[in-house]
């Protein structure tokens, strides 16, 4: 039994100094022993290993005493279970949140080392797309901090999200090699290895007296292969794993085959294992199709119950009380074969009867969806699904006759509904759909807002929730404030200790108190004064990348997410096209000054988002060289965004651009991050964008454009919006130039497709929100223009951003859904 591994007689390690002095002598340690360089030839990439393994010395007792205590206490265990974990640098979140920033960066100071270069040297670890892996990382890092026993599951890619590059002002992808020089914070663990089938056939045992036994066997076979990395909570109060599956064959080295002369044959096997775990699909909204796809959804979900349930036994003797001791949360469908896999386990390997197996599943797990986008929903064709997973095809339909049973018989249900519940889409090609088998797999299913939910009530699972009224809950997104406030911008940390003490570290909602500062007038020169700094610090950043100079004392107005129509950056440039009109036309009036910067990745295939970052760099180009404009606008598309450049970028912000066509994007958290670092926000009724609305007051924010609702009864209307357009003479003049190629001179067709889209069918209500979004800018103008009332409502901001901490966020999965605290 596992107690005899954890037991608390044998001696721990005294735990380590955090003497300035005493790390100064480990880090030299490190380099010399574990890298094997001595000072005068050490590289800062050495220094910043070194320093980093000193770190994690000072995680890894408290992480073995996070352990030790879930299993002395027997509490349950969540598993988040993700494709994506979009993590970023991880050294200043573990110093910061063990509370060690200045004892390490005095203790490199004395060693001549500057703790800013070799932070700067730091991969970006980005395994994951956009939001829902962003939210991953802010979970894990909230679990630990609310001090929930939890293990984030996922998959240990060689490439994360590809890194761009501007050729001519068009994106190109390179691949990513974020473990190039090793990866100090992960720890191998060989005897964490299990297998992982595909293919191959099921057969039947027994049968006669007793029911059938099914055992699959498949035809090929792969290892997975676990990496740790120790994820530390605010005040390392706890320490949480993050196990990251790699791929690795069974037999590396095909000797016959070497022997005989074939030196590239021989390495196949090898070679087709690690494909699996190589690259990070760099789809945002749609479901990539690729075989690939589908068998890493299979292989991390597989390996990381093989984990579960072998962690399981250690501590008890079966399986009838895993929901008691285990909640698995699915962050979106991308793992929900483990539903399937699971009830594999239970039933073919431990013997299990399937009703018992199934009651015990569905209150294991529960299911988070991110999107309610048609095209988003994930589902596979039936012959790929049952060539790749016979057994787990079986089960599926064996779910799908007891789920449509229950429909019929209990609920009456008519064809129509049963067609729309069935996990098998037989309206073309036949598909299995994983939506619905995460809904009937789970006991809880949620939405990551309010709108979001409601809207899944009544669009996407609207009969589903027919079925099960209690299943579905909203659990809206949260950011976690120690990356997004108290790393990313200690300037306004260290101001807002100033003003109201340090009782928000622990606790967000304190923020509040700010509020009473927010019409003082000394208080709003403080903090414009931390908005200026950051915004030098941004521009510094953009100058010496890009060669281009911003003025701080503009407005910065910025919008940072992946390339998206229904985000509608395409609305931003828009505009964008139609001040610098107005701008050139009326030179007399008073226009503010405006930096627009953008910054985001499309999806490789995706063309259109493509062609609007060709768009934002076109316009870019024009604009900023038009000596008319008098720099009082300047368009930048910065390249590359990623968390660490967001992490400069959120606090520079004066404008937050939340603009997607409403009722389209699930929640955002990146409109939560800027409004907390004091911007405001221009946005629409959509996701959680609503529910900020309701936080900071609706005088503190602006609002525009069509509600959800709206966007619907237009969609089913006669909406045409050539007459929207012919109406509105600021918009027509702006979609004219870009069509007609001013900004594209070289290829003056190039935006005429683009432009054709809006005209013809404007699915994203670009030309039916244009007037109410340049006149709320215009609003915004006039905000800007009073300072007083421009600083009394950011600040605002920030003190009642506090609600959408992710600990608030990870405190309700535990109390409703998890029952883990
Ligand atoms: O999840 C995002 C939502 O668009 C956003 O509104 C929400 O705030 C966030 C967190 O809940 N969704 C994504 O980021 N989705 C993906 O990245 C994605 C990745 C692979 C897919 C599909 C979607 O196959």
């Amino acid at each position: 039994m596992s107690t005899t591994v954890f037991s608390n007689d044998l001696p721990h390690p005294a735990p380590r100094s955090s003497r300035p002095e005493i790390m100064a002598e480990e880090i030299i340690e490190r380099l010399t022993y574990r890298i094997g360089k001595d000072v005068q030839v050490a590289k800062p990439h050495d220094w910043l290993t070194a320093t980093i393994l000193v770190v994690r010395d000072r995680i890894i007792d408290r992480w073995m005493e996070s352990t030790r205590q879930a299993y002395k206490t027997g509490q349950k265990r969540v598993y988040y279970l993700s494709l994506e974990f979009l993590i970023g640098r991880l050294m200043r979140d573990a110093v910061s949140n063990l509370n060690l920033m200045t004892e390490i960066r005095d203790a490199l100071t004395s060693l001549g080392v500057d703790i800013n270069v070799i932070a700067g040297l730091e991969p970006d670890a980005a395994l994951g797309n956009g939001g829902l892996g962003r939210l991953a990382a802010c979970f894990m890092e909230s679990m630990a901090t609310v001090e929930v026993p939890a293990y984030g599951y996922g998959i240990r890619y060689i490439h994360g999200l590809f890194r761009q590059q501007m050729a001519d002002g068009w994106q190109v992808e390179l691949p990513e090699t974020w473990l190039a020089h090793g990866n100090p914070w992960e720890f191998e663990r060989r005897e964490s290895s299990y297998e992982i089938g595909y293919g191959g056939s099921v057969e039947t045992v027994g049968g006669y007296d007793d029911a059938p036994r099914y055992v699959w066997k498949p035809a090929e076979r792969v290892i997975a292969m676990a990496y740790d990395t120790p994820v530390v909570g605010w005040r390392g109060k706890r320490v949480n794993t993050l196990r990251l599956w790699s791929a690795q064959p069974i037999d590396p080295i095909l000797l016959d085959a070497f022997n005989a002369g074939d030196h590239i044959g021989a390495l196949r096997e090898s070679n087709k294992a690690e494909a699996l775990t190589r690259v990070l699909y760099p789809a945002d909204a749609n479901p990539a199709g690729q075989e690939l796809r589908l068998r890493q959804e299979y292989f991390f979900s597989s390996a990381s119950l093989q984990d579960i349930l072998r962690r399981h036994l250690q501590q008890y003797p079966d399986f009838t009380n895993l929901h008691d001791k285990v909640s698995i949360q699915l962050n979106d469908t991308h793992p929900a074969v483990s539903i399937g896999e699971l009830m594999r386990l239970l039933v073919d390997v431990h013997g299990m009867e399937f009703e018992e197996a199934w009651e015990i599943t569905r209150h294991t797990f529960s299911y988070t969806n991110h999107t309610l986008l048609p095209e988003a929903l994930e589902s596979w064709p039936v012959p790929l699904f049952e060539r790749l997973l016979p057994r787990h095809m079986q089960l599926v339909y064996a779910i799908n006759a007891k789920i449509l049973l229950e429909a019929r018989k209990e609920k009456q249900f008519g064809e129509a509904q049963i067609r729309s519940i069935s996990l098998i889409d037989e309206s073309g090609d036949r598909r299995v759909r994983m939506g619905n088998l995460a809904f009937v797999g789970s006991h809880s299913v949620n939405g990551v807002s309010a709108l979001h939910t409601d809207l899944m009530k009544e669009t996407v699972f609207a009969d589903l929730h027919t079925l099960y009224p209690t299943r579905i809950n909203n659990k809206t997104n949260g950011i976690t404030p120690r990356r997004w406030l108290m790393q990313c911008n200690p300037g306004l940390t260290g101001l807002i200790k100033e003003a109201i003490g340090d009782k928000f570290l622990d606790d967000t909602e304190a923020l509040s108190e700010l509020d009473k500062f927010a019409d003082d007038k000394a208080f709003q020169e403080k903090f414009s004064a931390v908005k200026r700094a950051n915004k030098v610090a941004l521009a510094q950043l953009v100058g010496s990348r890009m060669g281009i100079r911003l003025d701080p004392s503009a407005m910065f107005d910025i919008q940072i997410k992946r390339i998206h129509e229904y985000k509608r950056q395409l609305l931003n440039i828009v505009e964008a096209v139609a001040l610098y009109d107005q701008i050139r036309s009326h030179p007399e009036l008073d226009w503010v000054p405006r930096v627009k910067l953008f910054a985001g990745k499309a999806a490789p295939s995706y063309h259109n988002a493509k062609l609007i970052i060709k768009l934002a760099n076109d316009v870019a180009r024009v604009i900023n060289n038009d000596p008319a404009v008098r720099g009082l606008l300047k368009v930048v598309f910065v390249p590359n965004y990623n968390v660490t450049l967001a992490e400069t970028m959120v606090p520079a912000a004066d404008l937050s651009e939340q603009i997607s066509t409403a009722g389209m994007e699930a929640s955002g958290t990146g409109n939560m991050k800027f409004a907390l670092n004091g911007a405001l926000t221009i946005g629409t009724l959509d996701g959680a964008n609503v529910e900020m609305q309701e936080h900071v007051g609706a005088e503190n924010i602006v609002i525009f454009g069509m509600t959800a609702e709206e966007v619907a009864a237009k969609r089913a209307s006669e909406y045409n919006p050539r007459e929207v357009i012919e109406g509105s003479r600021e918009l027509s003049q702006a979609l004219h130039a870009i069509a007609s190629g001013v900004f594209s001179p070289d290829d003056r067709n190039r935006f005429t497709a683009l432009m054709d889209g809006i005209y013809n069918n404007d699915w994203f209500m670009v030309a039916a929100d244009f007037d109410a979004y340049a006149k709320a800018q215009r609003d915004v103008d006039q905000i800007w223009t009073d300072t007083a009332s421009w600083y009394s409502k950011t600040i605002r901001n920030t003190a009642r951003m506090g609600w959408f901490s992710s600990d608030r966020t990870i405190r309700q999965y535990a109390t409703d859904i998890w029952r883990a605290i």
